[in-house]
């Protein structure tokens, strides 16, 4: 899949595109059904609120057969390589779950911040594309953004070890004002199989979710080959070190994936 100019002038502008029905209502149902078999699994690569309940399934792509074709499908890569200009590796593969009524705020913060000082990661080169697989609503922790914050480079952070169960390069208040002040506020929702694609320097976060309605969303980060991580401190399964390039697959690997297994459950 290939951006358009349009797509390509809006991501320069303002860090993010989002790309409705992306995935078929049979890919997404799929891999919905098994990340909710993942997060009832104990595996160390799960990481779970303070209340127990699920927070984000790290590697995935490594255990599980859907979401390892998901991590090669060439509606999510090739739009990376389009805008990298070379091809790229996983840095990083969470599906994250925003659970109904436990699910905990990501605090503002930058992508590449993290990776810049917690990988040795040296530019940024490397990006999330996500695929929603439950809707997004308004009101279950969507994700927000805030627009044109890509351009302001790395910004000042402090590490927050507390707020979350999850380690976090964090931004303060003052900067968040003055970003959204700029660029506003924007926080894309939809159907299961939308794709949302955003810059590792925009300022992004979510809130809590007290409803009744799950919010997983699954994030690729890919990281232009070039561009591999230099210092890597986190565990391998965080921030991966396989910096072989990524063979997308084919087109319809998914939906054949999920046709042989809508069949085995009949
Ligand atoms: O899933 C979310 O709500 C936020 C995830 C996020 O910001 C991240 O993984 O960097």
């Amino acid at each position: 899949m290939k951006l358009t100019e349009e797509q390509l002038n809006q991501f320069d502008e303002e860090g993010w595109i989002f790309i409705p029905d992306c995935f078929t209502p049979e890919e997404v149902a799929v891999l919905n059904a098994e990340g909710e078999r993942i997060y009832a699994e104990d595996r160390e690569e799960m990481w779970r609120e303070t209340t127990g309940a699920p927070r984000t399934a790290f590697a995935a792509h490594l255990y599980n057969e859907a979401f390892g074709i998901l991590g090669r499908h060439p509606r999510l890569i090739e739009p990376l390589e389009q805008v990298f200009g070379e091809p790229v590796y996983m840095h990083q593969y969470k599906v994250n779950a925003k659970a109904k009524f436990d699910g905990d705020v990501w605090q503002w913060h930058q992508d590449f911040g993290t990776w810049h000082r917690d990988d040795g990661m040296p530019e940024p080169r490397a990006m999330n594309i996500s695929v929603f697989l439950d809707e997004v609503f308004p009101f279950n922790g969507p994700l927000m953004l805030i627009p044109k914050s890509h351009k302001h480079g790395v910004l000042a952070a402090g590490h927050d070890l507390t707020t979350t169960s999850y380690p976090l390069w964090t931004l303060d208040q003052e900067t968040v004002e003055r970003l959204v002040d700029e660029g506003g506020l924007v926080a894309p929702t939809g159907k299961p199989g939308g794709v949302l694609m955003f810059h590792g320097n925009l300022v992004h976060g979510s809130a809590g979710n007290i409803t009744p309605f799950p919010r997983k969303i699954v994030y690729l980060t890919l990281n232009a080959v070039s561009n591999y991580i230099r210092n890597p401190t986190r565990k391998e399964w965080i921030a991966h070190q396989d910096f072989a390039p990524i063979k997308p697959c084919e087109d319809d690997a998914l939906l054949k994936y999920a046709k042989t297994y809508a069949q085995a459950a009949e």
